[in-house]
C-alpha cells in the first residue's frame, strides 16, 4: 500500500478520500485554492498545500502546480477524485512519468473510452449491445442520410469527443439531419477541438442505468451491480438508486455482465462506470463509459458493502482485487439525493453563500457525505453540490420513506437547496411506482 498520497480535488470527494486513507493508514496531502484556504475539510489531511487562486483553471486544473505539490509533499500516488483532472489522460501520463501512480485507469484506457465512437466500437467487438446506428464516424451527409433511412427516424447525431449530453442533436427527418450534422459538428469543434460525429437511433424517454465496475492489474474484473440515475434534469443527476426499479433480474444481470465484458475488452483497470440507456421494452444499449470514481459511488457501497475508494487504492498499489464476482452481494435498496445549493425560483441556478445553520439528519441506515457544516460558505467558484444524503433500507418502499423523513429533518439556513425539489420527486406517485425515465423531472416537476 502507498505511504502517502496527494488528493487532486476539493470538498466532499477530497474528504471522502482522506477518510478512506486514514482507515488504511495512508497519509494524505491535500491541495487547495486560495478560496478554500482555512476550510475545515483541509484539517482532515496530514498536510495541505495552497496551489493557486480561486478559479479552478489557476489551481485545481493546473497540472504543474499539482505536480509541484506532489514533489513537496513527497507522495507515492495521486487520487484525482471526480471532475477537474479525473479523466484527463495527459494528467495521468504526467503523474506516472513523474513517478506518482495515478489512482485510476491507464492512459490508453482513458483515451480509448474518452472517445465515444471508439468506446462504441469496443462495445460492439465485445458483444455489448449498442444503439443501432453508424458503423464508425459519419463521413458525409449523404452517407448519414442513407444510414438514417435504414435505421429509421428519429436519429441522434453525437460527437465522438462529447459525453454527458454535450454535442448532441436530434433529427426527425432527412431535412433536419443536415442541420443537426452541421450544428453538432461546429459545437464539437468549438468545445473539444474535434468535430467527429457518429449516428445512433434516438431512443425516446429512456431510463439511465449504469453499472459500477472495478478491475485490478491482473485481468480480474468485477461488476458491483447497477444504479438507476434517471432522475436528472439537464444532465444533472438529482437522485440515484440501486437496484434499478422495475428491471427484471435477467436484464440486470445481462447489463452488469455486459459492463464487465466491456471493461475486460478495453483492458480497463481501477474503478469505472458503464452507462446504458434502457428502453420501454427493457432493451439495454451501451452509451458511454466514465473512467473515474463517480459522485454516486456510495449508493453501490451501501448495497454491496464494498468500500470503493479503498478498493481503488488497493488495485492502484498493485494488489489483486480482494474479492471475486461471486462474493459481490447486493442487499436491500439504497437511494442518494445530491443536495445542491441552488435556487428553485430562478431556474435552479447555483446559490452560493454562507450556511448560517445546518441540522443534518441521522438514524438507522442514514449516511451524509459532505464537507460542509454550520458556518461554512459555499464558494461561487466550484460545483454547487454541498453533500450527498444516502439511505440504505431492506426495501425500496422503506428507503423512500426513510429519505422523505431525512429530507424533512434536514435544516439548511442561509442558502437555498434542492431539498424541496427532491421531496417533491420522492412523493410523486410515478416515482414511488418506479415509473421513471430521463424525461420524468421536466415532465412532472417544472410546472
Ligand atoms: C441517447 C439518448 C437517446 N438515444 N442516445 C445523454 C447524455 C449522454 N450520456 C447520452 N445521452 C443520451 N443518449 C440515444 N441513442 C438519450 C440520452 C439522454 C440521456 C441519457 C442518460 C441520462 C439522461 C439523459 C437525458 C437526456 C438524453
Amino acid at each position: 500500500m502507498f505511504k502517502r498520497i496527494l488528493i487532486a480535488n476539493r470538498g466532499e470527494i477530497a474528504l471522502r478520500i482522506m477518510r478512506a486513507c486514514r482507515e488504511l493508514g495512508v497519509e494524505t496531502v491535500a491541495v487547495c485554492s486560495e478560496a478554500d484556504r482555512g476550510s475545515s475539510w483541509l484539517e482532515m489531511a496530514d498536510r495541505s498545500i495552497c496551489i493557486g487562486p480561486a478559479p479552478a483553471n489557476q489551481s485545481y486544473l493546473k497540472i504543474e502546480r499539482i505536480i509541484s505539490a506532489a514533489e513537496l509533499g513527497d507522495v507515492d500516488a495521486i487520487h484525482p477524485g471526480y471532475g477537474f483532472l479525473a479523466e484527463n489522460s495527459h494528467f495521468a501520463d504526467v503523474c506516472r512519468s513523474c513517478g506518482y501512480e495515478f489512482i485510476g485507469p491507464s492512459v490508453q484506457a482513458i483515451d480509448l473510452l474518452g472517445d465515444k465512437n471508439s468506446a462504441r466500437q469496443i462495445a460492439k467487438k465485445g458483444g455489448v449491445p449498442t444503439v443501432p446506428g453508424s458503423d464508425g464516424l459519419i463521413t458525409s451527409e449523404k452517407q448519414a442520410k442513407a444510414i438514417a433511412q435504414e435505421i429509421g427516424y428519429p436519429v441522434l447525431v453525437k460527437a465522438s469527443a462529447g459525453g454527458g449530453g454535450r454535442g448532441m442533436r436530434v433529427a426527425r427527418s432527412p431535412e433536419q439531419l443536415g442541420t443537426a450534422i452541421m450544428q453538432a459538428g461546429q459545437e464539437a469543434e468549438a468545445a473539444f477541438g474535434n468535430g467527429e460525429l457518429y449516428l445512433e437511433k434516438y431512443i425516446e424517454g429512456p431510463r439511465h442505468v449504469e453499472a459500477q465496475i472495478i478491475a485490478d492489474n491482473f485481468g480480474n474484473v468485477c461488476h458491483l451491480w447497477e444504479r438507476d440515475c434517471s432522475a436528472q434534469r439537464r444532465h444533472q443527476k438529482l437522485i440515484e438508486e440501486s437496484p434499478a426499479p422495475n428491471l427484471s433480474v435477467k436484464t440486470r444481470k445481462a447489463l452488469c455482465e455486459s459492463a464487465a465484458r466491456l471493461a475486460k475488452e478495453s483492458g480497463y483497470t481501477n474503478a469505472g462506470t458503464v452507462e446504458f440507456i434502457v428502453d420501454k421494452d427493457e432493451n439495454y444499449y451501451f452509451i458511454e463509459m466514465n473512467a473515474r470514481i463517480q459522485v454516486e459511488h456510495p449508493v453501490t457501497e451501501l448495497v454491496t458493502g464494498i468500500d470503493l475508494i479503498k478498493t481503488q487504492m488497493i488495485v492502484a498499489s498493485g494488489e489483486k482485487l480482494p474479492f471475486k464476482q461471486k462474493d459481490v452481494e447486493h442487499n436491500g435498496c439504497a437511494i442518494e439525493c445530491r443536495i445542491n445549493a441552488e435556487d428553485p425560483d430562478h431556474q435552479f441556478r447555483p446559490c452560493p453563500g454562507k450556511i448560517n445553520q445546518m441540522i443534518i439528519p441521522g438514524g438507522f441506515g442514514v449516511r451524509f457525505d459532505s464537507h460542509v457544516h454550520s458556518g461554512y460558505t459555499v464558494s461561487p467558484y466550484y460545483d454547487s453540490m454541498v453533500g450527498k444524503l444516502l439511505v440504505h433500507q431492506p426495501t425500496r418502499e422503506e428507503a423512500i420513506a426513510c429519505m422523505v423523513r431525512c429530507l424533512r429533518e434536514f435544516k439548511v439556513e442561509g442558502i437555498k437547496t434542492s431539498i424541496p425539489l427532491q421531496l417533491k420527486i420522492l412523493e410523486h406517485p410515478d416515482f414511488i411506482a418506479g415509473k421513471i425515465d430521463t424525461g420524468f423531472i421536466e415532465r412532472n416537476m417544472m410546472k
